[in-house]
C-alpha cells in the first residue's frame, strides 16, 4: 500500500505562505485546537457562547488583526485568512465572533470614525476587553439595505435614532453598537440635502437601546445573533462616524467581512473532509474499507479538488488586497465559490460517514448546518450571482 500525501503536501499550500503567514495559521490553529474544539459540540449543543474566550482571542492578536495601530497587530490579509480558515475549522460560530468584531464593528471605526472615537473604543476591543457589534441588516430583510427605515433624526445637541435590527450577532454581549440609520434631515449639519445612510457608536447601555437573543436556530448555536430594538435612542452629537456618508459606509466593512468568510469557508470543509478521509479507511463495508470503493475515491478526489481550489483561490484574492487592487466583485466571486463548495462538501462528508454523520461523534453536521448561516449572511448566493452578473453584462439585475 503506498502512503498517501499529506493533504497540505497535494498543492503545497506551505510553500506560497511567508515564515510570518505560517505562524499566525499555527497559532490559530493551536488555539482551535486547544480552547475551542474540546468544548464546541457541548456549547452547540446546549446554544452557550463561551465569553470568557473573549479576552483570549484578544491575547492571541486575532481581534482586528489586520488592522493598523490602536493595539491592533497590523497583519497582512494572508495572515487574517489563515486565522479565520483555522478558528472556522473548529466552528463557524468563532470565526464569526471574530468577523463581527473585527471586520465590521472595528473596521468600521476604524475606517470611519474620529480620532477620539478610535481611541475611546479601538484598543479596548482589540483586546476583548469590549465587544462591538454592527447593525445593519432590519427584520424585512438583509439582501436591500437601501430600504433601510431605521431612522436618526437631529434633536438640539442630539441624535435620536428609532428603528429595528435583526440577525446582529454579538448584540446582547456588546458594549458598542455601530448602528446604520438614515438621516432624512438636509439641516442636520451634512450640507447635502436629501437623505443618507450614516453610521453611529451607540453605547449598549443607552436608554432605549435593547437587543434580544434569536432563540429556535438550528445553526450557529455556539454563537449569539440578537433582534435589536432602538426606542428613541439619544446620543450626542458626536456619535456619528464622520467619515462615512452613503451605503458605500456599511458595504465597505462587508467587504472586509466577506473575505474573511472566502477563507473561513474553506476551513469548516476542511475538517468536513478529513473526518470523511480517515473515516473511509477506518470504517470497513463488505469486507473492505469504504475508502477502497471507487465511488468513495471519487467523492474523495472532488472534495480535495474543490477544497484545494478554494484555498488557493482565497490566497489569490488575499493576495490581491495585500496589493490594494481588491475588488468587491472578486470578493464576491469568492465568497459564493467557497460557501458553496463548503457545503457540497460537508454534504459529501456526511454520505461517507453513513448514518454516524448524523451525530455529533462527527463534526459534519454541526458544519453544514451553521454553512447555511455564512451561506447567506454578508450576502447570499443570489446576491452573489447577481453582483457578478452585473460585473459580466454592465446591467443591474436587481
Ligand atoms: P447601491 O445601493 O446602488 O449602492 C450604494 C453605494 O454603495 C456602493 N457599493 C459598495 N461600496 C463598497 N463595497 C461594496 N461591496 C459596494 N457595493 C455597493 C455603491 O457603489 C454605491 O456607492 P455611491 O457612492 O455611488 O453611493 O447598491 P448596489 O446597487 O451597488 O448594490 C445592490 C446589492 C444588492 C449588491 C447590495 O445591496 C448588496 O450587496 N446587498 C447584500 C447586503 C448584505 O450583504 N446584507 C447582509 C449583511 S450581513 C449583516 O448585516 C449581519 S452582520 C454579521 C453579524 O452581525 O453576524
Amino acid at each position: 500500500m503506498t502512503t498517501a500525501p499529506r493533504l497540505d503536501q497535494v498543492f503545497d499550500l506551505d510553500a506560497l505562505l511567508s515564515d510570518e503567514e505560517r505562524e499566525w495559521q499555527q497559532r490559530a490553529r493551536a488555539f482551535a485546537q486547544e480552547r475551542i474544539l474540546p468544548i464546541i459540540e457541548e456549547d452547540f449543543e446546549q446554544r452557550h457562547f463561551r465569553s470568557e474566550l473573549v479576552r483570549e482571542l484578544g491575547e492571541q492578536g486575532f481581534l482586528g488583526m489586520h488592522l493598523q495601530g490602536y493595539g491592533c497587530a497590523g497583519a497582512g490579509a494572508v495572515s487574517y485568512g489563515l486565522v479565520c480558515l483555522e478558528l472556522e475549522a473548529a466552528d463557524s460560530g468563532w470565526r464569526t465572533f471574530v468577523s463581527v468584531q473585527g471586520s465590521l464593528a472595528m473596521s468600521a471605526i476604524h475606517k470611519y470614525g474620529s480620532e477620539e472615537q478610535k481611541q475611546r473604543w479601538l484598543p479596548g476591543m482589540a483586546k476583548g476587553d469590549l465587544i462591538g457589534c454592527f447593525a445593519l441588516t432590519e427584520p424585512q430583510g438583509g439582501s436591500d439595505p437601501a430600504a433601510m427605515t431605521t431612522t436618526a433624526r437631529r434633536d438640539g445637541d442630539e441624535w435620536v435614532l428609532d428603528g429595528a435590527k435583526r440577525w446582529i450577532g454579538l448584540a446582547s454581549l456588546a458594549d458598542v453598537a455601530v448602528v446604520w440609520a438614515r438621516v432624512d434631515d438636509p439641516s442636520g449639519g451634512f450640507g447635502q440635502g436629501g437623505s443618507a445612510v450614516r453610521g453611529f457608536l451607540v453605547p449598549t447601555s443607552a436608554a432605549g437601546f435593547t437587543a434580544t437573543p434569536i432563540d429556535g436556530k438550528l445553526s450557529m448555536r455556539a454563537s449569539v445573533q440578537c433582534d435589536i430594538d432602538l426606542d428613541a435612542v439619544r446620543l450626542p452629537a458626536d456619535a456619528i462616524l464622520p467619515g462615512a456618508s452613503g451605503l458605500s459606509g456599511p458595504f465597505g466593512c462587508l467587504n472586509e467581512a466577506r473575505y474573511g468568510i472566502v477563507w473561513g469557508a474553506m476551513g469548516a470543509a476542511r475538517s468536513c473532509f478529513e473526518a470523511a478521509l480517515a473515516r473511509s479507511t477506518e470504517r470497513e463495508v463488505f469486507g473492505k474499507p469504504i475508502g477502497a470503493n471507487q465511488l468513495t475515491q471519487a467523492k474523495l478526489a472532488d472534495m480535495m479538488l474543490e477544497l484545494e481550489k478554494g484555498i488557493l483561490l482565497a490566497l489569490h484574492l488575499g493576495r490581491l488586497k495585500e496589493r490594494g487592487v481588491l475588488t468587491p466583485a472578486q470578493v464576491s466571486a469568492g465568497k459564493l465559490n467557497s460557501v458553496r463548495e463548503a457545503l457540497e462538501i460537508a454534504h459529501q462528508a456526511r454520505t461517507i460517514l453513513g448514518g454516524d454523520g448524523i451525530t455529533s461523534a462527527f463534526p459534519v453536521m454541526r458544519h453544514a448546518a451553521n454553512l447555511e448561516s455564512v451561506r447567506t449572511y454578508e450576502g447570499t448566493d443570489e446576491i452573489h450571482q447577481l453582483i457578478l452578473g452585473r460585473a459580466l453584462t454592465g446591467l443591474a439585475a436587481f
